[in-house]
């Protein structure tokens, strides 16, 4: 079942950066929902994936995820 995720990410410098983070994460199997605020650096995000899944999906485009809650 989907799980609600808060993600904190660095190296996020501009609006582009929120973008291609949300569609990484969006992509990813079991996701329903993607919300990356740029201002916070956080993610929420609602999905069936692991946790693990998706840390992968945002260092795979060169940014550093880690989990909050
Ligand atoms: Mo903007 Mo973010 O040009 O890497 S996409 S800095």
């Amino acid at each position: 079942q989907a799980v609600d995720y808060q993600i904190a990410i660095s190296g996020m410098t501009c609006a582009g950066c929120v973008n291609t983070v949300q569609s990484a994460i969006a992509k990813v199997d079991g996701t329903i929902k993607v919300e990356v605020n740029f201002a916070s650096h956080l993610a929420q995000v609602t999905s069936s994936a692991r946790y693990q899944e998706l840390l992968t999906a945002i260092s795979d485009v060169g940014y550093q995820g880690e989990l909050v809650t």
